[in-house]
Order: C-alpha cells, then sequence, then structure tokens
C-alpha cells in the first residue's frame, strides 16, 4: 500500500491505495477549523491579518498531522505502507532554527508534536499563499534581478506576493534577528515530508518553482535571485529534487507511535496543484483541471515552458517531467461562502440557481466577483461589484458571482491556448451539480468529474507509488476514472452568449 498526504489550506488530508488490486484503501481527514477549534483558525488562517497579511499556525498543521496519522492507524493497517509522499499547499514557507532536525531525529511518542518541534520555530507564524502583503519586496526583487521579464524568464514567473521569495524577504526586513537564527527554510510540503522523513527533506521542483527562486532551466536554486531576495538564503535551502526522489526511510517516530514498518520509505512532497495535476490524471498534455478548493486553480501540462504575458499564471514543475502551467484566483470557494452566508442560503441554491439559466437569461448581470483581494487580475479589496440590468435578487447575485468567476477565468486562461476540448473538474465545490454544468456552458466544453474527490492526497498516493516502480500512466488508467454516467455536455446555445459576457466582463475590470 502507499500513503498520500494533502495539508492544504483548510484541512489535512490522507488517501491509502492499493495499486495491484486496483483499490483506494482508505480516505482521512481532519479539518482545522472544526478539528481544532483552540487555534481560532476556522478557515486554516488567522483572522484578521493587516496590511493584506495572511499567516497560519505552523503548530495547528502538526497537531492536525499527529490526529490524522492517528485516525488512519485506526483503519488501516499502516505497517502494510512501503512508501509516502505528499502535497502541502502552495508558497506557504516555515522558518526553523538548527534544532530542527535534531528534533525531528530525537521526536518523543508520548509528548505532542507541537510541543515538540515548535521551539525550533524561528517566525512563530508562517505567511500562507493568501498573503498579499509584499508588494514593495516584489518591486525590489524585480528591480535587484534586472526587471520582471527577467525574473518571469528565470523562475517562470514575474514576482509573486504570495510566492516564498518575497515572503522571505520581508521576514528578513522585519525581522533581521529572527531570519539570522533561521538555519532551514521549508514549504509547507517539505516541512510535513521531512516531518515523515526525521530529517529535513528537499524541496521538490513542482512546489519549488513557486518561490520566485527556482531556475526553470537547470532546476537549481538561482544565484541571481537568490542574492535579489535575501543574505545567505542559498544556504538555508536544500538542493530542490524530483518529487519520486526517495528519501530514506520513514522516521522512527512513525514506526513507534503508529506502527509503520521500518522499511516505509519517503519520497519528496509536492504542491496541491502539481499533486492534483497526477490525482486528475493530467500529467500527459489534453486536459485542462479546474480546481474549485480554497482558491481556485486553472491548470494544464505543458511540454515546455510557456509565460502569460500579463504577468498573473506560472509555471511550475510536472512531477512527471516536464512543465505545468497554473493560474489561481484568490476568490474561489471564500467568495462563494461569503455570498452564501450574507444572503443566508446554502449551497443548493447554488445549484438550483445555476441549473435554472436559461440561455437569454445567462450571462446578462455582471459582477466582479471579488470579496477580498484578488490576485487575478490584482485587486485590492473594494468589495464585489456589480453591473446589473435589472434589479438584483439573491438569485440572481449567486448567478453572477458564478458567471463572473469563470468568466474571469476563461479571459485569463487565454494565453495558455490550451485545448480546452475536455476539462476535468475538481476541489470542494465541484460535487455542485449546478456549479459543473456552469464551467461547461461558459468555456463550452464537457466536464468529467472523478471518483475521487481528493485530487491532490490521491496524486501524492500515486506519486508515491511510482516512486516504488509502479507505472504512473497505467495506474492513471485505473485510479483517475472519470464517475459514472456522462460527461456534463455544455449548453451550445450559450456559446455566443458568454462570447460576448467575456468582451463585456473585460470592459467591466477596465
Ligand atoms: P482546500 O483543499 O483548498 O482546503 P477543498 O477542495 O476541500 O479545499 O474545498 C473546500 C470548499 O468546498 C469549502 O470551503 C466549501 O466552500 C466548498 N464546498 C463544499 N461543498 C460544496 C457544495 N456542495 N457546493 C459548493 N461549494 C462546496
Ligand atoms: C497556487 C496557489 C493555491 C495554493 C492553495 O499558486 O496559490 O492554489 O496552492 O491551494
Amino acid at each position: 500500500m502507499f500513503l498520500g498526504l494533502d495539508s492544504s489550506t483548510q484541512s489535512i488530508t490522507a488517501v491509502v491505495i492499493d495499486p495491484s488490486a486496483g483499490l483506494i484503501v482508505s480516505q482521512v481527514s481532519v479539518n482545522f477549523g472544526a478539528d481544532l477549534p483552540h487555534y481560532g483558525c476556522p478557515s486554516g488562517f488567522i483572522p484578521g491579518g493587516e496590511r493584506g497579511e495572511v499567516h497560519s499556525d505552523p503548530r495547528m498543521w502538526l497537531e492536525a498531522l499527529e490526529m490524522l496519522l492517528g485516525r488512519l492507524a485506526e483503519r488501516v493497517d499502516v505497517s502494510a505502507i512501503r512508501m509516502i509522499a505528499g502535497s502541502g499547499q502552495q508558497h506557504g514557507s516555515v522558518y526553523l532554527d538548527g534544532t530542527f532536525d535534531e528534533r525531528l531525529a530525537g521526536l518523543a511518542v508520548d509528548v505532542p508534536l507541537a510541543e515538540q518541534l515548535a521551539p525550533a520555530l524561528t517566525r512563530s507564524t508562517a505567511p500562507i499563499w493568501m498573503d498579499t502583503s509584499t508588494g514593495e519586496e516584489c518591486s525590489e526583487i524585480t528591480a535587484a534581478a534586472g526587471g520582471a521579464a527577467e525574473v518571469c524568464r528565470r523562475s517562470g514567473s514575474v514576482a509573486i506576493e504570495r510566492f516564498t521569495g518575497p515572503q522571505i524577504r520581508r521576514f528578513w526586513k522585519q525581522d533581521p534577528e529572527g531570519y539570522g537564527r533561521t538555519a532551514r527554510i521549508h514549504l509547507v510540503s517539505s516541512f510535513i515530508g521531512s516531518v515523515m522523513a526525521g530529517k529535513s527533506v528537499p524541496i521538490d521542483f513542482g512546489d519549488g518553482a513557486g518561490m520566485n527562486l527556482m531556475n526553470l532551466e537547470t532546476r537549481g536554486w538561482d544565484p541571481v535571485l537568490l542574492e535579489a531576495t535575501a543574505p545567505g538564503l542559498g544556504d538555508r535551502l536544500l538542493d530542490p529534487a524530483a518529487a519520486t526522489e526517495v528519501q530514506g526511510k520513514v522516521s522512527s517516530w512513525l514506526v513507534r507511535k503508529y506502527g509503520f514498518s521500518a522499511d516505509c520509505e519517503v519520497a519528496l512532497f509536492t504542491g496541491d496543484n502539481p499533486a492534483s495535476l497526477v490525482g486528475m490524471g493530467a500529467t500527459a498534455a489534453g486536459n485542462v483541471v479546474i480546481s474549485l478548493g480554497t482558491s481556485d486553480t486553472f491548470f494544464a501540462a505543458m511540454p515546455g515552458p510557456k509565460t502569460d504575458p500579463q504577468g498573473f499564471g506560472h509555471v511550475f514543475g510536472n512531477p512527471a517531467g516536464g512543465f505545468m502551467s497554473l493560474i489561481c484566483f484568490r476568490n474561489g470557494s471564500l467568495a462563494r461562502e461569503a455570498m452564501r452566508d450574507a444572503l443566508g442560503v446554502d449551497w443548493s441554491a447554488f445549484e438550483q440557481e445555476a441549473l435554472a439559466a436559461s440561455a437569454g437569461y445567462a450571462g446578462r448581470n455582471l459582477m466582479l466577483p471579488f470579496y477580498g483581494p484578488e490576485i487575478t487580475p490584482r485587486r485590492d479589496f473594494d468589495g464585489p461589484v456589480e453591473a446589473f440590468e435589472e434589479s438584483a435578487t439573491a438569485e440572481l447575485r449567486v448567478r453572477a458571482l458564478l458567471e463572473g468567476q469563470f468568466l474571469n477565468m476563461r479571459l485569463h486562461s487565454r494565453w495558455m491556448e490550451t485545448d480546452t476540448d475536455g476539462i476535468r473538474l475538481t476541489g470542494g465545490a465541484s460535487k455542485n451539480n449546478g456549479i459543473a454544468q456552469l464551467v461547461a456552458d461558459v468555456f463550452q466544453a464537457p466536464v468529467e468529474r472523478l471518483e475521487v474527490s481528493n485530487s491532490a492526497a490521491l496524486g501524492a498516493a500515486l506519486i508515491a507509488a511510482g516512486a516504488a516502480g509502479n507505472d504512473l500512466a497505467g495506474m492513471q488508467a485505473v485510479f483517475c476514472k472519470a464517475s459514472e454516467g456522462a460527461a456534463l455536455q455544455p449548453d451550445r446555445a450559450k456559446a455566443a452568449i458568454y462570447q460576448d459576457a467575456e468582451r463585456r466582463f473585460a470592459d467591466l475590470l477596465g
């Protein structure tokens, strides 16, 4: 059996697979807000951050990991797991002193993990992908590295607020003493991976590309970008590596505490989106994936790196080799939830309203669907903007929000020139039939959903099995099957309507 873990924005999930039987053995989750309310992070981050700061608590991630492994060991014979891999929300970073590796090597089973590792934190909180506080640092890095086009040519993205390099620079500027004590910087993925391996493990090419620090051509840390970001940064990072590179045996803590086999090995952890590309069976070009999680993302495998002329999109490493393109929209599920709560309705209202959109009615009432700062396109928070032809009812608002989200996605994914012949939909909101149909209609492409909803954790389990020598494409054919029933077909009567709506939406954005 093989274990994949996904430490995401709002939850941590484990998926265990048995490739020889073609079976998902178990799926278990811990929700940060619901299961660990004492951290005060109902949506997985510390509320009330100022100046665009969004941080989370690494101790919460550790306590959740421990709770998850406990639940897993109650359901599954974990001694039969041969390899572990994982994924994490991208870009988030954890700052540790020189005692981190000693602590990992000597973990006690009867003391909470968070209590044992927290003293190694040189920054008590971890900035995550929702953070937009580093505009100044992005400008400084861009200037020092020779301009936006040069940063993009080297790293696959222009300097981006949530990316780890600008976040590291901000920490160095705000707390040089804390930065000075920092011996190791991990991403969320490599942090959790290190706990599993009992030692610091490298960042992989998939997640490493989300830092504005990795050179896409050499797949090593880029000396110019390191220099432009913070002094001595190269010493604080292990060299990046492929996700399938095995790091050795699991931590003895897992053996002693949960009964893992001492022969179980650990592969690298990657970003949630690269892992999801694997779990959605989309590592070879052909399918576009739309993930409707906390953030909404649009991504696809691509043969060679191609960058977004507008600077919103990114190039990451594809865990199966080559590259992937990705665009992230910050106002995903959290915007849908904000509207749901403001109107006092539930998800079935979203489902009904999206399904009720008749051709003559669709795309008429436009909304810029931003309930918080947006990153694609960049918008500071000034609330959603409505351009309605008729007086706004709750129903119209729901429809306009959803249409606005997917029109924005359609507009900003044009540069990829991907074939949207087929869309694979994943993430928490993908189970909503109305939302899924609306995606088909706005993109005018058939939409498929897979049997397994935890695509990042499944992708991680497939990476683990692949690292142990199993054939990835063969496993994807078994595990990444579309759900029973045909794909959702687009309503062709809406093609011209949404083409026109996209143009008007672009005008409204200005
Ligand atoms: P992440 O992996 O980013 O933590 P998920 O992919 O698990 O997030 O998605 C969680 C989100 O899915 C929830 O925050 C919720 O807003 C949304 N969601 C869950 N069920 C539905 C539904 N039926 N309709 C719309 N959205 C839903
Ligand atoms: C991608 C991004 C988010 C996070 C959280 O660039 O910021 O999708 O990975 O899921």
